[in-house]
């Protein structure tokens, strides 16, 4: 309590648990006030009883068996079952299977990034991305959860609980918001040294916006129309990026990191981390270690100058 009066839990926020926008957030969010506010009842009579116990006047009343068999025996029995039950209910409603036809996502957890494919009916239409999910408002979307390396955990507090993210294994998730917004999303199982920098952004918006931000990432990335783009662009494919990026439409066909054909659209960088700007990307280029030490982007410090750093994010930059 006193950490909430000190304003450290937000009850608003783009990573709040405790401001549902979807269905099965909404029923997480019911089952914790409940499960609270039962607790608080429980706790409440247990102390009145402990205090009575301590200074009533009619202490003896609370002798012998009886008080043992109503407080410890029947009390539980009434008072837990129907919590249980409850709460085994939601969880079947949570692990509902979503509509037919409805529009498929693959996440997989990397150490410590994500990577976002998009499946739609027609093949073809398929994309990858990072570190940012777009959803269609008001639309059930499948989400199937899978990790590269360790267990990672896919948490979106504001739409869905929590799933594990496994090696070998893929987990199905719901996400359906029913606000457009930005929400935040955060790897929920320790990953290693960077689990905190874990992180991403879902964007909900309508449908028609929804297909034309699907329409863009679709393309191959754009040509450099500036001379300082260009110039990035022959570094970043001269510099060993291409071994880990994709950039569809260029040489680059590297699946260690990020799929960055499509980057400059982004609003974050390094997984949620970092506002997504020229500094800030020309500054990672260089040396992505100073920030996510441990990440498997190498630093660059000592292969190029920052001039040629802010030529590449220059390129990356305009890839939209
Ligand atoms: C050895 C593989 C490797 C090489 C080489 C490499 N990267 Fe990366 N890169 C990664 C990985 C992995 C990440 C994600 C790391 C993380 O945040 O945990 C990443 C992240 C990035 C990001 C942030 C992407 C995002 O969506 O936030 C940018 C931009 C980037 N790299 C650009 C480059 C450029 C430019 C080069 C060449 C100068 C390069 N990388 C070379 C593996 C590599
Ligand atoms: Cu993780």
């Amino acid at each position: 309590m006193a950490l909430g009066f000190g304003g450290c839990v937000r009850f608003d926020g783009v990573q709040s648990a405790l401001a549902p926008v979807s269905p099965e957030a909404d029923h997480v969010f019911s089952l914790s006030w409940i499960m609270f506010w039962g607790s608080v009842a429980i706790l409440v009579l247990v102390m009145v009883l402990g205090f009575y116990a301590v200074f009533g006047r009619r202490r003896p009343a609370l002798d012998g068996n009886k008080m043992v068999i109503a407080g410890g025996v029947l009390l539980p029995l009434l008072a837990l079952p129907p919590l249980l039950v409850y709460a085994l209910a939601l969880g079947d409603g949570l692990r509902a299977p979503p509509p037919e036809g409805a529009l498929r996502i693959e996440v997989t957890g990397h150490q410590w990034w994500w990577e976002v494919r998009y499946r739609f009916p027609d093949a073809g239409d398929d994309f990858t991305t990072a570190n940012e999910i777009h959803l269609p408002v008001g639309q059930a979307v499948e989400v199937l959860v899978t990790s590269n390396d360790v267990i990672h955990s896919f948490w979106v507090p504001r739409l869905a609980g929590k799933i594990d993210a496994m090696p070998g294994h893929a987990n199905r998730l719901t996400l359906k918001a029913e606000e457009a917004g930005e929400f935040r999303g955060q790897c929920a199982e320790f990953c290693g040294a960077q689990h905190t920098h874990m992180a991403f952004v879902v964007v909900a918006k309508p449908q028609e916006a929804f297909e034309a931000w699907a329409a863009g990432q679709r393309k191959p990335a754009r040509q450099p129309s500036s001379t300082e783009a260009r110039r990035g662009l022959a570094a970043f494919l001269s510099q060993g990026c291409v071994e880990c990026h994709t950039v569809r439409g260029t040489p680059a066909s590297g699946r260690i990191g990020p799929d960055l054909t499509h980057v400059g659209s982004r609003r974050t960088l390094a997984a949620g981390t970092l506002d997504n700007n020229s500094a800030t990307l020309a500054a990672l280029i260089r040396d992505y270690q100073e920030f996510k030490p441990g990440a498997d982007m190498p630093s660059h410090k000592d292969a190029f100058d920052q001039p040629t750093a802010e030529s590449i994010a220059a390129y990356l930059e305009e890839l939209q």
